[in-house]
């Protein structure tokens, strides 16, 4: 009898918080990959070959040989990569309506929310070249209030949804950053503990020493 053997993903990443994301997922659910790395501090990110995959300019992208029916898919977006592994293989992404949907709500909020607002934290505080006192504390504000939601909801949820799940996988990579964004966790006892948690998993390790 013929056995598919599960080829590689191709996985277009840079180190940082959005392209950790995949690699991790992809450690969790033990699916080969192959890292091709996309160096966006060289401007990389603009090459026509990866824009054919990656139409936004930015990483994280996959190119799955085997998508539906078997043929060929490429993906961008982290947030819409992580759904389409964990649909592929049914990892970290559960099949259960109400569950998918407690999933999906903080997915959303980690990618049109959380995200956004930290990068810009981040950026004001420590890149950008001028020092915009108006723009540091509205971004820093913005990520302490952030922080407040993710407190309160760890502090009765061991995980941001039923279980561990691709929202603590989305989230994670930036909470990981929290003191260049200008937060302490000493006031945030539900988010230290939920990040030391996943920290300390083999695969997220893997993960973050991917790229
Ligand atoms: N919404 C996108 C954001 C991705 C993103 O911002 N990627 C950054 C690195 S963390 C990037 O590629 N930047 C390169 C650029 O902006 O040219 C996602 O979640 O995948």
């Amino acid at each position: 009898m013929a056995t598919t053997t599960a080829q590689p993903i191709d996985l277009y990443t840079w180190s940082t918080p959005n392209g950790w994301k995949i690699p991790i997922m992809l450690e969790e659910c033990g699916l080969p990959y192959r890292v091709v790395p996309v160096n966006i501090g060289k401007g990389e990110q603009m090459a026509p070959d990866f824009l054919a995959i990656s139409p936004n300019n930015k990483i994280p992208a996959i190119v799955d040989p085997q998508g539906p029916g078997g043929a060929p898919i490429s993906v961008f977006e982290s947030g819409a990569i992580l759904q389409y592994l964990g649909r592929k293989t049914g990892c970290l992404y559960p099949a259960d309506e109400r569950a998918r949907t407690a999933v999906d709500q903080w997915l959303f909020w980690q990618v049109g929310g959380l995200g956004p607002m930290l990068g810009q934290a981040h950026h004001f505080r420590i890149y950008a070249q001028e020092k915009i006192p108006y723009a540091i504390d509205r971004f820093t504000e913005e990520a302490k209030r952030l922080y407040g939601v993710l407190d309160r909801r760890l502090a009765d949820h061991e995980y941001l949804a039923d279980d561990y799940s691709i929202a603590d996988i989305a989230t994670l990579t930036w909470a990981k950053f929290h003191e260049k964004q200008g937060i302490a966790l000493a006031d945030l006892p539900h988010v230290r503990r939920w990040l030391d948690t996943l920290l300390a998993r083999p695969a997220v390790q893997r993960g973050l020493g991917a790229i």
